[in-house]
C-alpha cells in the first residue's frame, strides 16, 4: 500500500529535478491514469485498445492503474499484465477512497516517478473510448495545457442515454459551467490530458473533495492559473460491463461543491 503522503514528498523532491530543459532532447510522455474499482471484465480489453494505439500517438505513453480494494479480481488481471509489460504500473489502495483522490495519487507518482510531461485521466470501463487519444494528444503536443474531450461540441455526444440520464448530466454540466467558468463545454467530463505545469499547479492546491466532483474542481484550479484549454469531441459509450459507482449522494455531493466553488472559490497558488 502507498500512503498519500509519502506520495505527495516525492513529488516535491522530484520536481524540482524535472523541470524542462530543452537540452535534454526525447520524445514527450504523456502518463495516462486508470482509476479501477471492480473493473475485471473492462480493464484487459481497454488496456489492449491502448496498446494498439501506441504507433499513433505523438507522445510515448505509459499506464497508472489506481485501484481501491476490488474484490472482483481487477487486480489480477492486472498483474497478469504487467508481467508482459515495461509500461503498466499498479498503485493499490486498500478500500474506495473516491476517484478524485485516486487520480491525486496517479498524478503524484506519474510526476515522481516518470519524466512525464503530461498525465492523462481515463474511465477504465470503455465508456471512453481509447482511439480519441491520437487527437488529445496532437492537441496537448501542439501546446495546450487542458484537453478536454468533450460530448458537447460538434461531433460528439452520448450512446444509449435515457432521456433521465441525459438531462441529469446536462444540468449537471450547467450548474458547473455557472459556478466554474472555464472556457470548456463539458465541464464533468473525466476523459482529460494536462501538462506537467497544471499538474503540479493542482498538486500544490488544497481541493475540498475526493470524489466526482473533483472534475470541477481541477478545472477551477487550471482556469485560474491561467491555462491553456483545447477540447476534442468523442461520443461516450455505454458501460460494457460492471456497475457505474457514481450514485445519488455522489451527485448531491457534486452539486453542493459546485455552489461552494461558485460562491467562495478556492484558494490557489499561482506558480
Ligand atoms: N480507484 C477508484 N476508482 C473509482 C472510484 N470511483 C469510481 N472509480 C472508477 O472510475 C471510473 C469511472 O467510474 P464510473 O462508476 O464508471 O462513473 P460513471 O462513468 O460516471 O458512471 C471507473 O473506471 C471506476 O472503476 C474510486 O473511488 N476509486
Ligand atoms: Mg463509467
Amino acid at each position: 500500500m502507498m500512503a498519500a503522503h509519502t506520495i505527495q514528498k516525492w513529488t516535491k523532491m522530484e520536481s524540482e529535478s524535472t523541470q524542462h530543459d530543452p537540452r535534454y532532447d526525447r520524445p514527450r510522455k504523456l502518463c495516462l491514469i486508470i482509476p479501477t474499482y471492480n473493473e475485471k471484465e473492462n480493464i484487459a480489453k481497454l488496456i489492449s485498445r491502448i496498446e494498439a494505439l501506441r504507433d499513433k500517438l505523438p507522445l510515448e505513453l505509459s499506464l497508472i492503474v489506481v485501484d481501491d480494494g476490488s474484490a472482483d479480481g481487477t487486480l489480477e488481471v492486472v498483474r497478469q499484465i504487467m508481467e508482459k509489460s515495461d509500461n503498466l504500473r499498479l498503485i493499490k489502495r486498500p478500500n474506495l477512497l473516491g476517484i478524485g483522490s485516486a487520480y491525486l495519487d496517479g498524478f503524484a507518482f506519474g510526476l515522481a516517478a516518470d519524466r512525464s510531461d503530461y498525465f492523462g485521466e481515463m474511465d477504465a470501463d470503455l465508456q471512453h473510448p481509447p482511439e480519441v487519444l491520437i487527437e488529445m494528444s496532437k492537441a496537448a503536443n501542439e501546446g495546450a495545457d487542458v484537453v478536454v474531450a468533450s460530448r458537447y461540441v460538434k461531433g460528439g455526444g452520448s450512446v444509449g442515454w435515457s432521456f433521465t440520464r441525459r438531462m441529469v448530466s446536462r444540468s449537471a454540466n450547467y450548474l458547473a459551467k455557472i459556478c466554474v467558468r472555464a472556457p470548456v463545454s463539458d465541464l464533468t467530463s473525466g476523459f482529460r490530458i494536462m501538462s506537467k505545469k497544471a499538474i503540479s499547479g493542482l498538486l500544490q492546491t488544497k481541493l475540498s473533495t475526493r470524489g466526482y466532483a473533483f472534475q470541477i474542481e481541477s478545472l477551477y484550479v487550471y482556469k485560474k492559473m491561467n491555462m491553456t484549454f483545447s477540447e476534442v469531441p468523442y461520443f461516450f459509450e455505454e458501460r460494457k460491463s460492471g456497475e457505474t459507482k457514481l450514485h445519488w449522494i455522489e451527485m448531491a455531493r457534486f452539486a453542493g461543491t459546485a455552489i461552494k466553488l461558485g460562491l467562495f472559490g478556492l484558494n490557489v497558488r499561482k506558480g
